[in-house]
């Protein structure tokens, strides 16, 4: 087993749309455990560095608007490859696009508002994890199920 952290954020339009729960609830059933978890509102400053790899983009200006735009829920989730089992829970970046079954096929229509972001490789992981969190938030524990999911 390869256990991984990952870093993940219920965007602005998923806190307003009531999504925070489900969103939550999906990773939690698929056997992701929640190490590290906080609502924010992602300031301008944040928001550049974070998407600094977009900056010169036509969408920049907008996915700042966007995601600075309301409260944010900040989670950091642990597991067996967690990035790429995340990315592929997220669905592609256009919710037209996206399958159904994952959460931008789910629940989006519009590339600009997607819901939800979760890092693509490890080494994003553990620069958005240390951009949103300190070392002292992000909790190790074991959850009581951790045997059943992986077995022996
Ligand atoms: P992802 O969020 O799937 O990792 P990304 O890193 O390429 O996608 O882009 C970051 C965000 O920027 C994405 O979630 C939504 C927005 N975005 C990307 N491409 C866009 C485009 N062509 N038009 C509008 N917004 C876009
Ligand atoms: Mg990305």
């Amino acid at each position: 087993m390869t256990k991984e952290r990952t870093f993940a954020l219920v965007k602005p339009d998923g806190v307003q749309r009531g999504l925070i729960g489900e969103v939550l609830s999906r990773f939690e059933r698929k056997g992701l455990k929640v190490v590290a978890m906080k609502l924010l509102v992602v300031t301008e400053d944040l928001a550049k560095s974070y998407y600094s790899e977009h900056i010169g983009k036509a969408f920049f200006e907008p996915l700042i608007r966007y995601i600075t735009s309301g409260p944010s829920v900040a989670m950091v989730l642990e597991g067996d490859e967690a990035v790429a089992v995340v990315r592929k829970m997220m669905g592609k970046t256009s919710p037209i696009e996206a399958d159904p079954g994952t959460i931008r096929g789910d629940f989006g229509l519009h590339i600009g508002r997607n819901i939800i972001h979760g890092s693509d490789s490890l080494t994003s992981a553990e620069r958005e994890m240390s951009l949103f969190f300190s070392s002292d938030e992000i909790v190790d524990f074991e959850r009581t199920d951790e045997q059943w999911l992986y077995g022996e």
